[in-house]
């Protein structure tokens, strides 16, 4: 029945080191998708390079990420774990795909018109094209669902619609992948402004919370979040963003519902609410990052290990699809 589960494939770009966003509103879902599904999740570094990074710090958040992926829960014994930059048939794939997906649909893409305002000065034509890699990801590895935040929900439909196209000219070739938006995924806001994403490439380091935070920084964090003046825990996102954000992250991290913890901070001001929230958001980082730190010192050869047989297994399951495509385009067999 082992091959009754359906296929997964998720990754995060090391645009930034990872934040308590991340964890909650990704990671922490992938570790409980391992046993009921057949997991892929990849460090998407071909993605990050969208963007200008000095090239120490892109490989040291490659394997900081990858650590944490693992501590955090991520199992390289149940799911396959790799770098993106370490299979390139992501690239060749990426490359045929770019032939089936028309100018107009990727002009139409919600991410890239906000990226030529954001990104005019460096308006590469990566970003334009990220969404047909990002097929290519998806479809290399006939993967059925697709962990994806609302934001990213169209660029899955557009994956979706150059399978369709592609199987049009070809018959059966790609699986058709549908977005999967989990329902517990909890969506947490920037610190020092509760309006806006908790965001890993955020100018403003006091806006987010990052795995590798210290305990203090952490505490200083969150002392620091910006709320309001009506000194009430109330779950009010409409008057109280600031409040309802740190109710979103205690929430996430106890599993306790809005009300129980209107109840536990009843009569408490926000003087005893937020370091509540920097401790349980410190107890639970603080694992991830104490085993990161281990991989990334005596742990880094079992590191280099873990991402070298996850990209054994990626390059094996991709290449049954790949030699598909590359029969049915017409190139000469090797
Ligand atoms: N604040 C967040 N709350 C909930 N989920 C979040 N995710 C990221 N931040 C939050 C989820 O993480 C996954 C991977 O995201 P990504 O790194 O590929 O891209 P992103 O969503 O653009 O993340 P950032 O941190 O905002 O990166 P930059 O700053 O580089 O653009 C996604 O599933 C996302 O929903």
């Amino acid at each position: 029945m082992e091959n009754a589960k359906k296929r997964i494939f998720s990754g995060i770009k090391p645009t930034g080191d990872l934040t308590l966003g991340s964890y909650l509103g990704a990671i922490k879902n992938w570790v409980g998708f391992q046993d009921e599904y057949e997991c892929l999740y990849c460090i998407v570094d071909l993605h990050a390079i969208t963007i200008r990074n000095d090239p120490e710090t892109l490989r040291r958040r490659a394997r900081e990420q990858l650590a944490q992926y693992i501590t955090a829960g991520l199992d390289p014994k149940k799911s396959v774990i790799y770098l993106q930059s370490h299979v390139s048939a992501h690239a060749e794939l990426g490359w045929i795909l770019g032939c089936y997906s028309m100018i107009g649909e990727l002009n139409r893409m919600t991410q890239y018109k906000e990226m030529q305002k954001k990104q005019a000065n460096n308006l590469n034509s990566g970003i334009f094209t990220y969404p047909v890699l990002m097929a290519a990801d998806i479809l290399l590895f006939d993967t059925e669902l697709v962990p994806v935040g609302e934001d990213q929900k169209q660029h899955v439909e557009l994956a979706r619609n150059i399978a369709v196209r592609f199987n049009g000219v070809y018959g059966d070739v790609f699986k058709l992948p549908e977005p999967f938006v989990p329902k517990v995924g909890a969506r947490i806001k920037s610190l020092t402004d509760p309006t806006a994403k908790m965001s890993k490439s955020d100018d403003d380091p006091q806006g987010s919370v990052y795995i590798m935070d210290s305990p203090d920084a952490i505490m200083k964090k969150f002392k620091r979040a910006k709320t309001d003046s009506l000194g009430v825990v109330r779950f009010d996102p409409e008057n109280q963003p600031g409040i309802a954000n740190l109710m979103t992250i205690y929430s996430a991290v106890t599993g306790r519902s809005y009300d129980e913890i209107e109840r536990e901070f009843d009569g408490k001001g926000y003087g005893v609410f937020k370091p509540a929230v920097a401790e349980v958001v410190t107890d639970v980082l603080r694992p991830i990052r104490e085993g990161a730190e281990h991989y990334l010192s005596d742990g880094a050869d079992e590191l280099e290990r873990i991402y070298r047989e996850g990209a054994e297994r990626a390059r094996d399951l991709s290449e049954p699809v790949l030699n598909r495509v590359r029969r049915v385009i017409g190139f000469v067999e090797r």
